[in-house]
């Protein structure tokens, strides 16, 4: 009897559980303070209610979600403990001491979380509720919202902190140096190329006489035939030729040296650009479009240039994070679209992380079918878990996605076709987890078909007992350096990416093969390892592996004919001093062309030299600076703006303000805004001569976690990357040498981008959604001020307390500090940005 009332009580209980619906679980989140206990922590609230009319039970089900922080272990209300499952990925479970929720009750979860939460992108997301019953399926919680923060309480890092947000006058402030220049004043070309010297004169060009070509230029003609066919509405024609009427002459002129170098003419003879490259000769293509108006009707009038260029490195480059959330293959072609017009040559693809693989790889395909898909899993054997809220269903677009083939080729035509090289990266050994645990799923099926080959490409050692917690908080993300299974899987897949390289008519000739942030305690646990450590003389302890590694690594892709590529750490040694862990300059890869992202110069973290010393100790450097470079740092101190802010702040002018060659000469600012005391330099290693002859150029870098959508893509790498072509391709300016010239320049610049390119870019493709800047505001003695970062924008505001809109008034001077004032910056277009209030 006993038996069967307990048989009775689960079946009914079981099905009460599979029949409340995740639908009426209503979840809010809200910051209750940082600095939580007098430590860098978080204490925040979980409010979960019952919305329906039925219990909520009081066990049998576990909540999960995301959160970039760590959550501390442990009871988090009466019977519900929180716990770390993996990565991002946290989880809620009820034990005897919950109760269930009746109709309509709450429950308060508080956990306490590592650092701080001052945006809202740093908040939780994705939670949803797996029940015991059905454990393999998860349902999203999506009545779920975040509280957004506002007091002190909750905007400050520390309990110490006291300036909490930027302020309308901060910006006002920053914007104070800045003044509409007369269209007539403003540089023609951006990025400023080496030499420009204007007549005075003009010149009309009539697209009707068409564009004349030697026989190599063919494919440049045509794309700038397209490119005159939208700013005129009309086809334009393109003829091979040297001699005869032509608007503009694509012309070979092989004294031209450079590679990217070309020379543009418009005088009354028309318009010529010479060059001994077709490369050059685009390049003098987009210079010419910037002369032309975005729209004209029968002719244009350009002004008389005789236009001289060439790049000052040879590097431009912008990175693109697809592994932690996916973007699409048109995604990434407009981005080509939008480097190709400041002339940025590279785009790097960052195709592999622990949340995702993103490239499909011939005789791999797990790659993609496990590596390539998030969503709820017991044992990641058909997908990866959810990261950075992707959700329970596997069929989401933010964790779920990659390039066929055919895409990935696709998307190395277009880029070719605009002089742009695709640098694929694979990212090892570190943030290597989307590849160990499709390795893992693959081995697994071929172990139960009976395959003998089962482990041929496995990346990690199953009798691993290393306890470690990536940055991200990963604790099984690293591939295994003993195993000849992975440097057989690198070898594969280094492979494919060649031949889809040549098969898409560009040969792999760089390859960037990660090497960032691999966690200390690797490896000590592996069975693997330590045979390997114990059979060779030459290695003494764990740290030696990654030595061992990157030199396998740099055959294999040599042998291949590729440069070897990676970040700063590949080109580091831990070691030790004092008995104190201690990263150095690595000699034995210096002087072997090997080229590093130097990312680290955290201004006031200690690491501000490191670009310095790698290139002085023979490494080629691409300066990938977060400080200066990283497009996912949020652009301001401000709870309404996306992004990271780890590495500080990075607002349009820090691309721009940066001197490649004496970045400690205009740094302004640390990581967390503020000025950085003169002492931060002291002691720093400088550049040598021969350090300058290895720095090859700078990469300015989009990470995706906090971006899942197009819409944000644009908006973090739009203006800022026009500062960094600018840096990456026009001569050193003189500036640099006398500091008191800056000011000019940064509002000669600022009024380019606000006048000229912002509505380019509202025109290209559509229209990008670059960030349209806060308003500067001021209360100068009971009037009020505004200004805006970009001369040539719009500032609108109203007094009845409503945004305003593109009808509002356009401030034109003083207004009476009175009440309730809302201003917005507003683009040519119409387009606001945020909106900024004042009380008086
Ligand atoms: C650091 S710096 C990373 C990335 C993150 C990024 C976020 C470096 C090479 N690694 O894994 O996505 O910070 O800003």
């Amino acid at each position: 009897m006993r038996y069967r009332l307990t048989f009775l009580f689960l079946v009914l209980s079981c099905a009460a559980m599979a029949q409340f619906p995740a639908k009426g679980l209503q979840l809010r989140w809200e910051v209750v303070e940082n600095g939580y206990q007098g430590k860098a922590q978080t204490l925040s609230t979980f409010t979960l209610v019952n919305r329906t009319k039925q219990a909520f039970p009081a066990g049998g089900w576990t909540i999960y979600f995301n959160f970039i922080r760590f959550v501390t272990p442990g009871e988090v209300a009466p019977g519900i403990v929180a716990g770390h499952v993996n990565g991002d990925l946290f989880r809620f479970t009820p034990s005897a001491g919950f109760g269930g929720l009746k109709p309509g009750d709450s429950v308060k979860l508080n956990i306490v979380s590592s650092a701080w939460v001052t945006h809202f992108t740093d908040a939780p997301t994705g939670p949803y509720i797996v029940w015991d019953t059905d454990p393999a399926k998860g349902q999203s919680i999506a009545d779920f919202a975040v509280v957004p923060s506002s007091s002190d309480k909750q905007l400050r890092r520390t309990a110490s902190e006291t300036k909490v947000q930027t302020s309308p006058e901060d910006v006002y402030r920053r914007n104070e140096a800045l003044r509409l220049l007369p269209a007539s004043e403003l540089p023609k070309i951006l990025p400023t190329p080496a030499s420009v010297v204007e007549s005075g004169a003009t010149v009309v060009l009539d697209p009707k006489e068409g564009i004349m070509y030697e026989p190599e230029f063919r494919a440049e003609a045509d794309y700038l035939a397209l490119l005159m066919g939208n700013v005129f509405g009309k086809p334009v024609l393109t003829a091979q030729g040297t001699t005869g009427k032509a608007a503009v002459r694509l012309m070979k002129d092989a004294s031209i040296k450079g590679k990217e170098a070309y020379r543009l003419e418009t005088d009354q003879q028309g318009v010529r650009i010479f060059a001994g490259t077709s490369t050059g000769i685009f390049y003098g293509i987009q210079s010419l479009r910037q002369l032309l108006p975005l729209t004209a009707k029968g002719t244009a009038t350009l002004p008389a240039v005789l236009v001289k260029d060439e790049p000052r490195f040879a590097f431009r480059s912008f990175s693109l994070d697809v592994a932690r959330n996916f973007h699409s293959k048109a995604q990434v072609l407009r981005m080509l679209d939008v480097m190709s017009v400041y002339k940025v040559n590279t785009l790097h693809l960052h195709m592999s992380d622990d949340e995702g693989w993103r490239v499909e790889i011939a005789g791999l395909p797990e790659l993609t079918q496990v590596g390539g898909r998030r969503g709820h899993t017991l044992d990641e054997m058909e997908c990866i878990q959810p990261s950075y809220g992707s959700g329970p269903d596997v069929n989401n677009a933010t964790g779920t996605g990659w390039y066929s083939r055919a895409d990935y080729i696709e998307i190395l035509r277009y880029a070719n076709a605009r002089h742009i090289k695709v640098v694929p990266e694979v990212e090892m050994p570190g943030h290597g987890r989307a590849a160990i645990k499709a390795m893992d799923a693959r081995s697994a099926k071929l172990t139960k078909a009976g395959d003998p080959n089962a482990n041929e490409y496995r990346l990690s050692d199953p009798e691993d007992k290393s306890q470690y917690r990536s940055v991200q908080e990963w604790k099984d993300n690293v591939m295994n350096p003993a195993l000849p299974s992975t440097y057989k899987f690198i070898e594969k897949v280094t492979a494919e990416l060649a031949a889809m390289h040549r098969e898409a008519g560009v040969p792999l000739d760089i390859i960037h093969m990660g090497g960032d942030e691999t966690p200390g305690g690797v490896w000590e646990k592996s069975p693997a390892c330590q045979k390997l450590l114990a059979e060779s003389a030459e290695l003494n302890n764990v740290d030696d592996l990654w030595i061992y590694f990157y030199d396998k690594v740099a055959q294999i892709v040599n042998k291949q004919g590729m440069q070897l590529y990676g970040w700063e750490e590949a080109g580091m040694r831990r070691t030790k001093r004092d008995g104190q862990g201690l990263m150095i300059v690595n000699p034995v890869f210096g002087n072997r062309n090997f080229q590093v992202d130097v990312w680290n110069n955290v201004m006031g973290g200690g690491m501000e030299d490191l670009s310095y010393r790698l290139a002085n100790g023979g490494y080629k450097v691409v300066l990938s600076g977060v400080a200066n470079y990283y497009f996912d740092m949020a652009y301001a101190r401000d709870y309404d703006e996306p992004g990271f802010y780890w590495g500080g702040y990075v607002d349009i002018d820090k691309p721009f303000y940066f001197i490649p060659l004496d970045l400690y000469k205009n740094a302004k600012e640390d990581d967390a805004g503020n000025p950085l005391p003169a002492s931060t330099f002291v002691g720093k290693d400088r550049l040598t001569e021969y350090g300058a002859s290895n720095i090859v150029g700078i990469q300015s870098a989009l990470w995706s976690e906090t971006v899942k959508s197009p819409q944000r893509v644009e908006y973090m790498v739009l203006p800022k990357l026009l500062g960094m072509a600018e840096r990456a391709w026009a001569p050193d300016p003189s500036w640099t040498q006398d500091l008191g010239q800056y000011n000019e320049a940064w509002n000669k610049f600022a009024n380019v981008v606000g006048q000229r390119e912002i509505p380019r870019l509202a025109t290209l493709n559509g229209g990008y959604n670059y960030r349209i800047p806060t308003a500067g505001v001021k209360n100068d003695n009971g009037k009020v001020l505004t200004n805006v970062q970009l001369p040539g924008l719009i500032v609108r505001y109203t007094t009845d307390g409503k945004e305003p809109s593109a009808k509002s008034p356009a401030w034109s001077g003083p207004i009476d500090a009175k009440g309730t004032l809302r201003f917005r910056v507003f683009d040519q277009t119409g387009r606001g940005g945020r909106t900024v209030t004042v009380q008086y």
